[in-house]
């Protein structure tokens, strides 16, 4: 018998399944999303029995790791995508590559075959080893082993399982602790005092930012111009107003302080062509740029105890013509109530909203997938991001969605009431008739989602109605 009280292999290695359930238990994962396969079986079955736990079902396992990458965001606590062998395991790699840029916990647990199977091509088997290469920290599990985690960015544990059993059985339940943590960050505040020394006229760019009550009084000393990407939950609020750019320029400025998640705007990737210095302040390690440094710190303890420069200088609010795509966006602002989560989808929507949305203080939560802009697994992992006791408003643009339809797989299971999905139509990827205004760019169409809306019976509406109930809202550009 093993540690977990069940047979080993005679099993058809459910003690093993057991384990490795129980040591991402040990890491805080208190929610899985289950794509079943015949090699994961026992995983299913060690869950099946469980009562503790959330368990989701789907699958395409593309957008359950969407899903529970999205999850992972709104529990703040790892969360894990269960896959069997094969190309199964292999769809997990985009939801990975966004969670790896963006510190996010996501867990990939892959049902695999036996080691010595590994070179052989037997039956679905691949190489599964570190098959997500850089993207995340690798557990070759084929016994019960510790390995100590530091629950930034995704871990792969793959578990290697003889042919499974064909019948479910009782097994124990699990011990509920967590025993791995999150180390806080240091904070070092030697490059943001040398900042201040080399910069006389800087613009501070704040993008995607969870907990803002100490950087807000941060801002509020420094006194320099702030451009405040709606990610950063900070652009609505009337204190920083003075401080506020609303097209952003580098014209006079000769430093750029970034705090936050990487930011939206073009100024951002502009940045790469000018000669000052710039300095990132993010939870992520990464600079951003091709140039520049970083500190990589826990945001709200940084700027509690951070230095200050006060360079007593303003921001130039300015009023801005919208398209009619924009004046859509703002309209939306204006509907969604007090409250909301809202989640801006790549790639027109989420700039739109920045220079668009109402500037009124509607305390809206708002999410994005920012760590590669990706267009693939929107919905999912809008759908993760979903918190019951809000209404829920996800913006996409129209080849986003229709990259992701199957994701609605997910409604018949979740309780929250109030989910509006809001397509907007501008017939293809718009975003680049914009930039190249050549067709080949575009994949152009004449379709429209009432037919999804059919699908998955949900309501169906082209216009802003009430945001209350589950409907899709397509509106027509
Ligand atoms: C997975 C992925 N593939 C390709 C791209 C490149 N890309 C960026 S925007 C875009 C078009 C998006 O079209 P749509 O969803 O209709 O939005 P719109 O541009 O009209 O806002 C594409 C293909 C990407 N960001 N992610």
């Amino acid at each position: 018998m093993s540690q977990s009280g069940i047979g080993e292999r005679t099993l058809g290695g459910l003690a093993l399944a057991h384990s490795a359930i129980q040591q991402l238990i040990d890491y805080g994962v208190r929610e899985f999303v289950i794509a079943a396969g015949s090699r994961n079986q026992p995983f299913v079955n060690v869950l099946k029995n469980d009562t503790q736990f959330k368990k989701w079902y789907g699958f395409e396992e593309r957008s359950c790791a969407f899903f529970a990458f999205g999850r992972a965001r709104q529990t703040n606590r790892p969360v894990a995508v269960i896959t069997t062998s094969g190309t199964a395991a292999g769809e997990l790699l985009t939801a990975t590559m966004e969670a790896y840029y963006t510190s996010v916990p996501l867990v990939l647990l892959t049902a695999d075959r036996p080691i010595d199977c590994r070179h052989a091509n037997t039956p679905q088997t691949c190489n599964q080893e570190r098959l997500f290469g850089i993207y995340a920290q690798f557990i070759d599990y084929d016994e019960p082993k510790a390995f100590e985690w530091d629950l930034r960015g995704p871990l792969h544990l793959n578990v290697c399982l003889e042919e499974p059993s064909r019948s479910f059985i009782d097994t124990p339940p699990f011990t509920e602790q967590q025993v791995y943590f999150r180390k806080p960050l240091d904070s070092d505040y030697v490059k943001l005092e040398h900042f201040y020394n080399c910069v006389n006229n800087p613009l501070v760019i704040v993008s995607t930012l969870y907990e803002t009550v100490s950087l807000k009084s941060f801002l509020l000393k420094l006194k320099a111009p702030l451009y405040i990407e709606a990610l950063s939950h900070l652009r609505e609020d009337p204190d920083l107003h003075p401080y506020s750019v609303t097209t952003p320029t580098l014209e006079g400025v000769d430093g750029v302080l970034r705090i936050g998640g990487l930011p939206t705007h073009r100024i951002w990737r502009d940045l790469d062509t000018k000669n000052i210095p710039v300095l990132s302040i993010t939870e992520n390690p990464f600079i951003g740029l091709r140039h520049g440094d970083f500190i990589h710190a826990n945001i709200e303890p940084f700027f509690k105890s951070a230095p200050v420069r006060t360079y007593n200088k303003t921001g130039n609010p300015q009023s801005i013509s919208l398209n009619k795509e924009e004046a859509a966006i703002r309209s939306i602002s204006e509907w969604a109530p007090t409250d909301s989560l809202i989640y801006l989808g790549n790639s027109l929507p989420i700039r739109e909203w920045d220079k668009a949305a109402t500037l009124e203080q509607k305390d809206f939560k708002i999410f994005a997938n920012r760590g590669l802009n990706g267009i693939d697994g929107q919905i999912s992992s809008f759908l993760g991001l979903v918190d019951p006791n809000k209404t829920n408003i996800g913006i996409f643009g129209d080849l986003t969605t229709l990259y992701d339809l199957q994701a609605l797989w997910f409604l018949s299971t979740m309780e929250a009431e109030n989910i509006q999905i809001i397509v907007i139509n501008n017939s293809g990827g718009m975003i680049f008739e914009k930039i190249f205004g050549v067709e080949e760019m575009l994949n152009r169409h004449a379709l429209n989602f009432k037919g999804w809306a059919d699908l998955f019976k949900l309501e169906y509406s082209n216009e802003l109605k009430s945001p209350y109930g589950r409907k899709i809202i397509e509106l027509i550009i």
